[in-house]
């Protein structure tokens, strides 16, 4: 069939709306409609060129929902008209991933996916008989995309598309780093560098939970307001503190964080999330994704004297259980995604929507097909 996609034709050059082919679901796979998708900015990231597992062209996106149009061979969990979130991590409940607590990563399809193929090695979409990629399995800058039944959320189908499609990254990443990851107590002292589309789903995830203060770090002052109504209780911005930030926070916080959290993807903030941590005990948590050749770096000892450094992906969640879970915590009013939800355009637009993000000017842009 012809979909609308914006394709990532190479590193570096805005999206190009065109109409792609898409070819229906094999074994295992279903074809979904999708009916809204974020950008998240993961997308700008590989876009960049900065991923290393970057690859082009293909269809990027993975912030989506929609509904279930048809069900390959063997598909037994979902059926038409089934209202879905895609799952960029998705959920196979098999393998020795899924079957240890430990972890929310199921590696079933890990490898085919990095490499923008469906499990079977393949790609579904194409322009005039050339394969296109898809990304991070779920391809959501399209109108129709196919995704293996494993990495799809079955949701209640009373949630709006134009919001819960956040649930697929941004807010499940935020709100599940301090819940499943940290599993930060009540009363705990907490820092988040970065308010953006992930660090203000933290900052309520840490005020759902009965965090103490709940600090938030960012250069743009546009920011404060915005962490207030999310649960921040005390605003930084680095550019304006005397000295160093780290002995500030420390001081700040009556001898350091109980958790921090890095939603930025900065490996010198990553270092200061780390080093503003409580001597002893403090957690920090690395969300943001560096680019290609970064590196972390720390003085061994700031670990050797008890602070822990830990990262998380899609905030620990095991999608196919969470992600329905935190659809119901949105619609019973427990979590907030309508204030964060700053802009609204139709696909044509997308590129829009990156340069509002670039220039600090969004939270979340969702795409409406
Ligand atoms: P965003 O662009 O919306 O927000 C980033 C924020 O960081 C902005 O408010 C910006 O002003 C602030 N910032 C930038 N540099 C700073 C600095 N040096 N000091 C203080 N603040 C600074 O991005 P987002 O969508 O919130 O994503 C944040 C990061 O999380 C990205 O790296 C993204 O790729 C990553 N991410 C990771 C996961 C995961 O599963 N681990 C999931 C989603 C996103
Ligand atoms: N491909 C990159 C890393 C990108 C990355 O860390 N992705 C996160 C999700 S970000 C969503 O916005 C993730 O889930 N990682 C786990 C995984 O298995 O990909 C690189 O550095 O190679
Ligand atoms: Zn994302």
């Amino acid at each position: 069939m012809d979909v609308r996609a914006a394709v990532a034709l190479e590193a570096g050059k805005p999206l190009e709306v065109m109409t792609v082919q898409l070819e229906g679901p094999r074994a295992g796979e279903v074809l979904v409609e999708i009916k809204a998708t974020g950008i998240c900015h993961t997308d700008a990231f590989t876009l960049s060129g900065a991923d290393p597992e970057g690859l082009f062209p293909a269809i990027l996106g993975h912030e989506g929902a929609g509904v279930v149009v048809e069900v390959g061979a063997g598909v037994s969990s979902l059926k038409p008209g089934d209202h879905v979130i895609p799952l960029y991590t998705p959920e196979c409940r098999q393998c020795e991933y899924c079957l240890n607590p430990k972890t929310n990563l199921c590696q079933a399809i890990r490898e085919t996916q990095g490499k923008g193929l469906m499990p079977d090695g393949s790609s579904r979409f194409s322009i005039d008989g050339k394969p296109i990629l898809h990304y991070m399995g779920t391809s959501t800058f399209a109108n129709y995309t196919v995704l293996p039944e494993i990495a799809l959320a079955k949701i209640r189908p009373d949630a709006p598309f134009d919001k819960v499609c956040y649930i697929g990254c941004g807010v499940t990443t935020g709100v599940g780093a301090v819940v499943n990851t940290a599993k930060v107590e009540p009363g705990s002292n907490v820092v988040v560098f970065g308010l953006g589309g992930i660090g203000l789903n933290v900052l309520q995830g840490a005020r759902m939970v009965g965090a103490n203060k709940i600090i938030g770090v960012d250069l743009n002052n546009e920011r404060k307001a915005l962490g207030e109504k999310f649960g921040m209780t005390h605003f930084v911005n680095p550019k304006e503190v005397e000295g160093d930030l780290v002995p500030y926070l420390v001081s700040l916080t009556g001898g350091g964080a109980d958790y921090s959290f890095e939603c930025i993807g900065n490996v010198n903030t990553m270092r200061q999330a780390l080093e503003c941590c409580h001597k002893g005990w403090g957690v920090s948590v690395i969300i943001g994704v560096a680019g290609a050749g970064q590196e972390i770096s720390t003085r061994p000892f700031q670990l050797v004297t008890g602070r822990s450094w830990r990262g998380t992906a899609f905030g620990g969640a095991r999608g196919r259980t969470d992600v329905p879970k935190i659809v119901d915590w949105y619609m019973d009013g427990k979590i907030a995604i309508d204030e964060m939800i700053t802009h609204i355009m139709p696909l044509e637009d997308i590129n829009k929507g990156f340069d509002l993000m670039h220039a600090g000017k969004s939270i979340r842009s969702v795409v409406l097909y």
